[in-house]
């Protein structure tokens, strides 16, 4: 194994800092199959280490290693003074054989990170300097301590940070054609309060950082080689003001790019109602957009406060977004109070009149935290208090109109049929069928060789290796993309791509 490339700040003697992200299970979001697929090792890089490299103090010595374990394996021998590890739900047991690995070498351990926050009193057993919450003030805070010898057992965030406060992170420990695109991220927190989701808990209401602070961030990604961001918001729409500002501000120096990037986030499906917004989007050259529709039954929406999804017709807003040739990537759950077994067709059927090519369907769980899992747990249907943050393999919820074992069923095979070759053949028609207009700001684009490349690998795969029906699928789609618009077809591959990865997931079962 190659010692890892280090990154010094300030004069030494310096203090020796292993930033850890943990390898993720199998997973849906993570989209494994198409990374791989791509020539990637990972989907995008997790910003907060490198924030935390930015984050260092003036005049501190400190020298920073970063491993991302999903880009290689990580030498539990590297020299070090202190580990740092973060992690989400998902990366649950990972996080704690990686705390319990460290200290049996002697080595302290830093943890910080939305599980750890969640989980106070097992971080506060499995780490000896804790961060709960974000880290802007705490980690400038807790490196002058340490250097002085009086470090804390724990760093507490009292409430949000200013995010004008946050450094653009220093990705220079981390390859960018590791990854499938770099993040940026442009605010935090959100203005619903959905009650499965524990955003508000952890980042209250949304916050935005200062749109030139943005600017500069996606300049310095796409200096480093980027030709994909993904802006990694909670609701990227959550200030329109703010978007409308950024977009503005993102085409007035992507259309001079004669590499531009292209874009991707996630955002509120109220964006459909905004043509104005609608249209930055498309010509700041966004195409996927990670939508939490999430149910489509109004009483279920109801329930669980997200009825606001449903006071207009989803199908309409996927129309007026499909228009510009923006990609609708649909979040939905089942297992609400108000699911019973028929929910699944309900659902089947609706995805395929919608005209949106992909969806994830996850199983409604109750993360720690969230008014979901208070309010199970007085009901006494949590089936575990502890939630392994794998949304598409168990739930910690007693359903309440069907037994577990039915609802892991219809789930499973929902994901099938969504991913059977004819299924999504038929919505990636229908969502070429409803474009109307592409963006024609960018007719300076030079040949781009590395995108070339990932897109060739591609080819070669769904040309020599997929079996035959994938390959037919792919063949199909690609012709029916260019007799649209040539335009569209680097669209229709990324598709493709994640149609591999989630046809074989929901195979998997
Ligand atoms: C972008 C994003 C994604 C992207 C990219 C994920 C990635 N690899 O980065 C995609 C869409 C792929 C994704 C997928 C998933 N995500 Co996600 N995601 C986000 C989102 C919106 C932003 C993450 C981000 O970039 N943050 C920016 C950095 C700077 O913030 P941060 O990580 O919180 O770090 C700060 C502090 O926490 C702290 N900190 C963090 N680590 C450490 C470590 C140390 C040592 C210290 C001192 C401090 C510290 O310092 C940082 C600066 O303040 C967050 C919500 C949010 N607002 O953060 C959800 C969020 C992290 N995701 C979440 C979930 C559940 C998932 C999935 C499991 C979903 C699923 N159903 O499968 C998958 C798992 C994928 C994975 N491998 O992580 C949850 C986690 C909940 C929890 N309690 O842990 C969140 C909080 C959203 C939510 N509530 O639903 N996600
Ligand atoms: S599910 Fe989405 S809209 Fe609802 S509170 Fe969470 S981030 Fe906001």
């Amino acid at each position: 194994m190659r010692p890892l490339a280090f990154k010094r700040y300030g004069q030494g003697p310096w203090k020796r800092v292993l930033l850890v992200a943990p390898k993720h299970p199998d997973n849906f979001w993570c989209l494994e199959g198409m990374v791989e697929l791509m020539g990637a090792r990972a989907l995008v890089p997790n910003p907060a280490l490198p924030t935390l490299m930015a984050l260092t103090p003036p005049g501190l010595g400190v020298e920073y290693r970063l491993q991302d374990e999903n880009v290689g394996p990580l030498a539990l021998d590297t020299p070090c003074d202190l580990v740092a590890v973060t992690g989400n739900t998902l990366h649950a047991a990972r996080v704690i054989e990686l705390c319990r690995a460290f200290r049996a070498r002697g080595v302290p351990v830093a943890l910080g990170g939305t599980w750890a926050s969640v989980h106070a009193e097992r971080g506060r057993e499995l780490a000896d300097h804790l961060f709960l919450g974000e880290a802007e003030l705490t980690w400038p805070r807790f490196l002058q301590d340490w250097a002085a010898g009086r470090a804390q057992a724990v760093y507490a965030q009292e409430g949000p940070v200013d995010l004008a406060l946050s450094p653009a992170p220093d990705f220079s420990l981390q390859d960018p054609r590791h990854y499938v695109s770099m993040s940026v991220q442009a605010s935090r927190g959100c203005n619903h309060r959905c009650d499965f989701c524990d955003v508000v808990t952890l980042f209250g209401r949304h916050r935005v950082k200062p749109v030139e602070q943005v600017l500069r961030e996606v300049q310095a990604v796409h200096a480093l080689g980027a030709r994909s961001v993904f802006i990694t918001d909670d609701n990227f729409i959550g200030h329109k003001e703010h978007a409308r500002a950024l977009l503005e501000a993102i085409i007035a120096w992507n259309t001079r790019q004669t590499r531009p990037l292209s874009f991707s986030t996630q955002l509120a499906l109220e964006v459909a109602d905004d043509e104005d917004l609608l249209q930055k989007l498309a010509d700041a050259r966004f195409s996927v957009l990670f939508m939490g529709l999430e149910s489509v039954r109004a009483e279920s929406l109801d329930e669980v406060q997200k009825g606001h999804n449903l006071r207009r017709d989803p199908r309409e807003r996927l129309r007026r977004l499909n228009r510009h040739g923006l990609v609708p990537f649909l979040g939905l759950i089942v297992g609400f109070d108000h699911d019973d077994a028929t929910v699944f067709d309900e659902i089947f059927a609706f995805m395929q009149t919608a005209a949106a090519p992909a969806a994830g369907v996850s199983l409604l769980a109750a993360p720690r935290g969230t008014p979901l899992h208070a309010r199970l747990q007085a009901e006494g249907r949590l089936l575990a208090d502890e939630f392994a943050g794998e949304w598409h393999h168990g739930t910690n919820v007693l359903p309440k109109q069907m037994s577990p074992a039915e609802l892991a069923a219809g789930h499973r095979d929902l994901l099938r049929r969504l991913y059977a070759p004819e299924a999504f053949e038929a919505r990636f028609a229908a969502w070429l069928g409803q474009i109307e207009e592409l963006t024609d700001r960018y007719p300076r684009k030079k040949t781009d060789w590395p995108m070339l490349l990932r897109s060739g690998r591609l080819f070669r795969y769904f040309l020599t290796r997929a079996p035959a029906d994938e390959r037919g699928l792919f063949l199909r789609c690609l012709r029916l993309a260019w007799r649209k618009d040539k335009r569209l077809v680097k669209r229709a591959v990324t598709l493709l791509a994640q149609y591999h990865h989630f046809h074989a997931f929901a195979r998997r079962g």
